[in-house]
């Protein structure tokens, strides 16, 4: 008989998580936590089944037809079966809602995120639109627009399937992906009063959403960033007919091809605008936030599923006499996978706490500065460790790691959204320098005392390391050159610090609380590598532009 290698088993991704159940336990008070312990357990049994019927389909694309038989131009999107569970699931879990119910006040962020964790691999990426629409969400609640807040949110909150709206965030144009500044599309006031939106938005993911978010310049208005608006845009109107818009193709992505994200023409869709006639991207900011931290807790999910995989593959695989996991390089490339993704798990979701907080009114004024910092910090370095760990699932299967229909290319094609979507790596590096001018760096030195209060061990290197970032901040604060040169560097080594001293604060309560050692370890692990990555990636800014060769 031929040898033939069992495939990789995935059990129930709640009951079989212990990042996550050892951290609901500590973060959640025991009310919350029991009250929804049976939802996450049912969307860990979905991921598990999900997966396993995923592997014995034929993957399924959206599709547009652009014209019908006759000749009208009808741009229909066919979306994928998963897809077409998506509004069942959101509703039936609240995946949106649970973020914006105030039933369980400021834990409300940490219960949905936890959902997210566990619905986003099995959705298939539905999870792009959901985070549009709690970015949306969020945002028209902090405009005060009371019309619009009326008239959207029972959708985007909605727990009915029927009622569910999604939303999309339409600002990336061909001139401006980055650099919003840049955006042409126009503005036109009608003689009626109303608004009418005309240009090309170039990356609309879920644009099969019923309404979207999107920046505009007014006619006349000047250039740059202050002159845009904030529009409130619905893709269809009262007769089902698209508003304005004019689908022109969808997407040919490396990842995420579920998703049917596309190019469109707005060509005098109907729009209105959400607040003042002018500083859209200050109003848009809340979605930003939020879908960035939507962005991070879904790379999170994306290493979790990677380290399931080939924690199972390395215990049915046996090479050189024996199992995987029992050889020894093989257990270190494991555990040092599982450690940062340990690390940046406790970073990830300390942002929602914060989030939670902050919504529910109870943070402080270090709280608000945590969040502003640490959003963009956790959705940077969670987005390149997701590819990271990806890749490295992959080679833990072997040449089986480079085979389609195992599922695992899958998951390195898909994760390599993470650092591009909702502002690459060196967006949020400069993102952050934004966010220090503001606050400093000194809610982060207050925190990180607090948090290692109770954690003697590893106190010192935690410590010495966010002084050398201070230091290396203050060297540089009249050099924005400089700054800007070395800020991923100073991005890596504050997200790998404030991450190590929550883990370190939480091992110390796993092993009091639960005789549990094993975030123990994983500090240990992660601290091996250093925390420090200033320098890194740190190219010094040319001071006059490289000549062409033969220029
Ligand atoms: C499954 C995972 C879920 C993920 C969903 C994925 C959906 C995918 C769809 C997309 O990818 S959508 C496109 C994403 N695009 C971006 O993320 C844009 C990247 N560019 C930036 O983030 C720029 O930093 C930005 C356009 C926001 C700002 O550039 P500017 O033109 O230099 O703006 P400026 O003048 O610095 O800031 C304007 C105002 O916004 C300022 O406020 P004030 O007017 O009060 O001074 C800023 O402080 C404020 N601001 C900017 N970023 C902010 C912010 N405020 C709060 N938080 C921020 N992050």
């Amino acid at each position: 008989m031929d040898f033939v290698q069992a495939a990789p088993v995935l059990a129930n991704q709640y009951a079989d998580d212990r990042v996550l159940r050892s951290y609901l336990a500590r973060a959640l008070p025991a009310r919350v936590h029991d009250a929804i312990a049976g939802d996450l357990d049912a969307l860990g049994a979905h991921a598990a089944h999900a997966w396993h019927a995923a592997r014995s389909r034929t993957p399924a694309e959206p599709t547009l037809t652009q014209w019908d038989a006759w000749g009208a131009r009808i741009d229909r999107i066919e979306i994928t079966p998963v897809w077409r569970e998506g509004a069942a699931m959101t509703a039936r879990y609240g995946i949106v809602a649970a973020g914006h119910d105030t039933t369980h006040g400021e834990f409300a962020r940490v219960d949905q995120f936890a959902r997210v964790y566990l619905y986003h691999v099995a959705s298939e990426f539905y999870t792009c639109p959901l985070a549009m629409s709690d970015g949306a969400a969020t945002a028209l609640k902090a405009s005060g627009n009371r019309a619009l807040i009326e008239r959207a949110l029972p959708h985007l909150l909605a727990r009915d399937p029927a009622l569910l709206w999604l939303s999309g965030q339409w600002m990336t144009e061909t001139g401006g992906g980055s650099d919003v500044g840049a955006t042409e599309t126009v503005a036109r006031r009608g003689s009626d009063g109303r608004w009418r939106l005309h240009g090309r938005k170039w990356f609309t993911s879920a644009v099969v959403g019923e309404m979207a978010l999107t920046l505009a310049r007014p006619e006349g208005a000047g250039d740059g960033t202050d002159a845009l608006v904030l529009f409130y845009v619905e893709t269809r109107d009262a007769d089902g007919r698209w508003n304005g818009i004019r689908i022109d193709r969808l997407k040919d992505k490396l990842g995420t091809r579920e998703l049917p994200t596309a190019e469109i023409h707005l060509d005098g869709a109907l729009a209105e605008p959400v607040g003042e006639l002018a500083h859209g991207v200050r109003l848009i900011a809340p979605v930003l936030n939020v879908t960035r931290t939507w962005n991070s807790v879904c790379a999170l999910a994306t290493m979790r599923r990677c380290l399931a995989l080939a924690d199972d593959y390395a215990r049915r695989r046996h090479a050189f006499g024996r199992a995987l996991i029992e050889q020894p390089l093989h257990a270190a490339t494991l555990a040092s996978m599982q450690a940062d993704f340990a690390a940046a798990f406790q970073l990830g979701f300390f942002v929602a706490e914060l989030l939670g907080r902050s919504e529910a009114g109870g943070a402080s004024e270090d709280d608000r500065a945590l969040l502003r910092l640490l959003t963009p910090l956790a959705k940077l370095w969670t987005g390149k460790l997701a590819v990271r760990i990806a890749s490295e699932t992959c080679e833990a299967f072997g040449g089986a790691g480079y085979i389609e229909n195992t599922g695992l290319p899958l998951l390195l094609r898909d994760a390599q959204v993470y650092p591009i979507w909702e502002g690459t790596t060196n967006v949020l590096a400069l993102d952050l320098l934004r966010a220090l001018t503001k606050s400093g760096v000194a809610p982060m030195h207050r925190a990180i005392d607090a948090l290692l209060a109770d954690a003697p061990a590893p106190s010192a290197e935690i410590h010495a390391a966010l002084d050398a970032a201070t230091r290396w901040l203050d060297a540089r604060h009249d050099n924005r050159d400089a700054l800007e040169a070395g800020a991923r560097g100073l991005a890596f080594t504050l997200a790998r610090t404030f991450a190590a001293a929550l883990l370190a604060r939480h091992s110390v309560w796993a092993e009091r609380e639960m005789g549990d050692t094993h975030p123990r370890t994983a500090l240990a692990s992660f601290l091996d590598r250093g925390l420090s990555r200033l320098g890194a990636a740190g190219m010094p800014a040319p001071s006059t532009p490289p000549r062409a060769r033969n220029g």
